[in-house]
């Protein structure tokens, strides 16, 4: 009998729900049949097995090291301090760590079987969700970090909940498997004005879901809000983007870019990254209404036959940006839809250190490496530090995109307590450490010990990467320099390493692909500049391109700028070849359809 496609999966899921109930309370096996896991995705958790054990325990041939990574959802990366110390607490269930992500979520690696019911619960009663936070669904809605407190500010974080209302999945099946049938809704939806066309959030008839129908999306969908000139959230990487016009302080309306994304294949030349386009700009209140007319015609478009073209990009792609943005207006009938306004952005870098939120209060942006929450042997105890300041002073903390923590809402009489606490657990302030403004914002995904996808390490190598271009840096007097380096353990692309001035891109054990020539602003793509260097190799390349840099560098021009005017990118496939695979690739799917058909 063939594998059932994820299609099929969804389909006959019965709202997602499939035999999730009856598998996890079996406990007399680690694990659960790979049909079941993909279903599982949509629930926020995927099962993972110990990749440093997996050689040795197939070797004796024993059952793999079976775990699941729970991943919990917050708009925006917001999470208050009882939050933050459920999630603390939920540790002891994993490996002793969490893992904020680039998406501002949390995960948890390492939950066994029996335990996953206990941890999803305690999430959802935490106020926060993981439901939708992985799936072909929309995930995690990321919006600008920074708390600063004006009209423009709250404006973002307020699309950032109406869009994760708007587009929840909904069935009871959530609220029966983990919640035993108990109806808990997240904070975000009981603080925010409730959406009108939410219906009960977690505990909702069986039938088709009004947005997703019985199939859902054909992919993930990833969508980001960001204020001008700070482009923390990476805009042009998501499915859609927006970005607010600001008249007189106030949020006249969004400009909306559609069909970013990274995932692509090594060598196959019709898988690629791309950066989104601006579709149309809309008036504040039809906001909303114009991400469902894009997310609707996704799930009528996009191509559910093959999963690696299934994204929204190869749909923008395939229909073109005119006929995309025809058939997104067609769906808004009534609303008025304008010309995208320009859009400039400067930096995706965090704002870290202190600073005043424009309330009286203040914020500080602790630089946390490579996202780990962990208490090291040698070193920062972050999961204390931010325990401590959670149950002393009970302020509020963000995830920034960048995988950093802010604690907001300092009052000025709290900072030196912030400070000490801090110290006392060994959390140095970035500039404090001394490290160089490009490590500051360097990021690497999750990759091994416990993503399935992984070919490379990225998170334990990247730190050991930067010290050498740390020194490096240094030595060659540009230790202020934008350089932004970014590492995936894949070509997945979840360290976002396609529009990073430095992207390395895992092949192989101790192997990378070398991409060059994106921008720290974030809207430029890299060209594959190696196609494969070993770990060993990688400071030599880097080094000759800085000293090409600071030998040839016109008075203030940035990285981005000098590798863009004296340098050609890098073999980066054409539209054009993209298009001629993809139009073969078409044709031979509708020659297999008229195939079974006949
Ligand atoms: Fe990702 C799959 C981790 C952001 C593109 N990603 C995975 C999985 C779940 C592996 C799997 O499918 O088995 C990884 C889990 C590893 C682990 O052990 O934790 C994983 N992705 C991550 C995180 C944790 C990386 C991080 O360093 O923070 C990020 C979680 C964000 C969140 O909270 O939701 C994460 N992933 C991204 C991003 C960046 C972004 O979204 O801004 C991308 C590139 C942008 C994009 O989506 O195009 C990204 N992840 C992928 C892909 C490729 C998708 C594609 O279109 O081809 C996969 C594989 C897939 O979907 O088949 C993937
Ligand atoms: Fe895993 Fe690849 Fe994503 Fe890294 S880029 S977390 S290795 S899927």
């Amino acid at each position: 009998m063939s594998k059932a496609s994820v299609e099929d999966i969804k389909l006959t899921s019965a709202g997602l729900r499939g035999q999730l109930a009856e598998l996890f309370a079996d406990t007399s096996t680690p694990n659960i049949p790979e049909d079941s896991n993909i279903l599982l995705k949509h629930h926020g958790s995927y099962q993972q097995d110990d990749r440093d054990r997996r050689a040795a325990l197939v070797k004796a041939k024993q059952e793999k090291a079976w775990s699941f990574m729970i991943r919990s959802k917050m708009p925006g990366g917001r999470i208050s301090a009882k939050q933050w110390m459920i999630h603390d607490e939920l540790c002891t269930k994993a490996f002793g760590n969490m893992r904020l992500t680039n998406r501002q979520g949390i995960q948890l690696h390492g939950v066994l079987k029996g335990g996953l019911k206990e941890v999803i619960h305690n999430v959802c009663h935490s106020g926060l969700s993981t439901m939708g936070a992985c799936g072909d669904v929309v995930r995690n809605t990321m919006g600008p970090a920074a708390p600063v407190k004006d009209a423009v500010h709250a404006d973002t974080q307020r699309l950032t909940e109406e869009i994760s209302q708007r587009f929840l999945w909904r069935s009871s099946a959530y609220a029966d498997i983990w919640l035993d049938g108990e109806k808990v809704e997240p904070e975000w939806i009981k603080a925010s004005e409730p959406d009108p066309a939410v219906r009960a959030v977690t505990k909702a008839p069986e039938g088709d879901d009004p947005i997703y129908g019985k199939v859902y999306l054909p992919r993930k969908f990833k969508i980001g809000v960001a204020i001008q000139p700070c482009n923390d959230v990476d805009v042009f990487s998501q499915d859609v983007g927006f970005v607010p016009h600001v008249v007189e302080g106030r949020v006249e309306g969004y400009t909306i870019t559609v069909g970013g994304g990274f995932g692509m294949s090594h060598g196959q030349l019709a898988t690629r990254p791309f950066l989104a386009q601006p579709l149309l700009y809309v008036k504040r209140a039809h906001v909303v209404d114009a991400c469902e007319a894009i997310v609707t015609t996704q799930r009528d478009n996009g191509n559910r036959a093959e999963r690696k073209h299934a994204r929204l990009k190869y749909t923008v792609q395939s229909m073109g940006i005119e006929a995309f943005r025809a058939e997104v207006v067609r769906r808004l009938p009534g609303i008025e839809t304008f010309p995208p306004k320009e859009l400039k952005f400067d930096t995706v870098e965090d704002n870290l250190g202190w600073h005043e939120q424009g309330d009286g209060k203040l914020y500080c942006a602790v630089y946390v490496s490579m996202g780990r929450i962990v208490n090291c042997e040698n070193g920062p105890q972050y999961r204390s530090a931010f325990a401590e300041i959670a149950t002393r002073l009970d302020l509020p903390f963000i995830v920034t995109p960048n995988t950093n923590l802010i604690i907001a809402d300092v009052a000025p009489e709290q900072k030196e307590q912030v400070n000490a606490i801090l110290a006392k657990h060994g959390v140095v302030h970035a500039d404090e450490a001394g490290f160089t403004r490009a490590r500051k914002v360097a990021h690497a995904c999750v990759a091994l010990p416990t993503c399935g996808l992984a070919l490379s390490e990225s998170e334990r190598a990247l730190p050991g990467f930067m010290d050498q271009f740390d020194a490096m840096l240094q030595e060659l007097g540009i230790v202020d320099e934008p350089i932004l380096f970014r590492m995936t353990g894949c070509p997945n692309g979840c360290g976002r390493p396609y529009n990073a001035d430095f992207g390395f891109v895992g092949r192989a054990p101790n192997k990378w692909a070398m991409f060059v020539g994106g921008s720290i602003r974030g809207d430029t793509l890299a060209g594959l500049e190696f196609k494969s260097v070993t770990g060993e190799e990688i400071p030599g390349k880097v080094r000759a391109i800085l000293e090409a840099f600071v030998a040839e560098r016109q008075p203030g021009e940035i990285f981005a700028d000098w590798f863009a005017r004296t340098r050609t990118k890098g073999a980066e496939p054409t539209s054009e070849q993209f298009h001629i695979e993809l139009a073969e690739r078409a044709a031979k799917l509708a020659g297999e359809k008229a195939g079974e058909a006949g």
